[in-house]
């Protein structure tokens, strides 16, 4: 009689070790009793009975069917059985979920406690990859930007290029081949421009002139010789016209 509990207790413990129901993220992530990981004995989520879950292990029943309790967010197990962790949100307040277990890391918040560390999201641009140490704009590397490459350390300006390859050459990645762009162009989304003259990228890159302008003239967009024209009020051929 002594040892009955310490029986059930052990029983469920290896029902969900062995069953390992409600991890999406597979084998090698959360493996089988990491404490405050998997479901492998973390007091208050899968116990019995606690105030989380309601008694019973979250997401196993007795013929090792998912059946779906309270979910909890972050911790890798998927209580509710959609298949997935739900993520805990935007702590961070940057406009970016969270990751979750298994998740794209180039698609989501790969640090949702720094609001300076966010991938690009919609038409937005991801955080600027800082020598930091840190993966700013969560695309996996950490500090690949030009400017924490000693390959760039000669190149001038150094926005001819924008990062550093793995074997530590500078290059522009929008541009063919391997290097930076140049002398006297920049690296833009659009590859190596002259942001002197070029249109669409006028003083800076994805900077582009609006329908009141017809060139770009050192940097600066220009109705013919002039000014850009006043609002209501196109460039054609140089002249403004409503
Ligand atoms: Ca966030
Ligand atoms: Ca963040
Ligand atoms: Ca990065
Ligand atoms: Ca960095």
């Amino acid at each position: 009689m002594t040892f009955r509990p310490f029986r059930c207790v052990l029983l469920s413990f290896v029902l969900v070790t062995a069953l390992g129901c409600g991890d999406d993220d597979g084998p090698g992530v959360d493996g089988g009793g990491t404490p405050g990981v998997d479901g492998g004995g973390t007091p208050g989520v899968d116990g019995g009975g606690s105030p989380v879950d309601g008694g019973g292990t979250p997401g196993i029943d007795g013929g090792g069917t998912c059946v779906p309790t309270v979910e909890i967010c972050g911790d890798r197990m998927d209580q509710n059985c959609d298949g997935r962790d739900t993520s805990c949100g935007d702590t961070d307040m940057d406009g970016i979920d969270a990751c979750r277990a298994g998740d794209d890391l180039t698609r989501c918040d790969c640090d949702d406690s720094r609001a300076d560390v966010r991938p690009p999201f919609g038409g937005l641009p991801g955080a600027r990859e800082l020598c930091d140490s840190r993966d700013n704009d969560c695309d996996g590397r950490v500090d690949e930007s030009a400017e924490c490459c000693a390959g760039c350390a000669a190149v001038e300006p150094r926005s001819r290029a924008d990062v550093c390859l793995a074997t530590g050459e500078c290059d522009c990645s929008t541009a063919p081949g391997t290097g930076p762009c140049p002398s006297g162009q920049t690296c833009c989304v659009a590859g190596c421009v002259d942001t002197t003259t070029d249109f669409d990228n006028c003083g800076s890159c994805q900077t582009m002139c609006t329908p009141s302008a017809d060139r770009c003239v050192a940097g600066e967009c220009m109705c013919g010789s002039g000014m850009v024209c006043d609002l209501d009020f196109a460039c054609t051929a140089g002249s403004c016209s409503g």
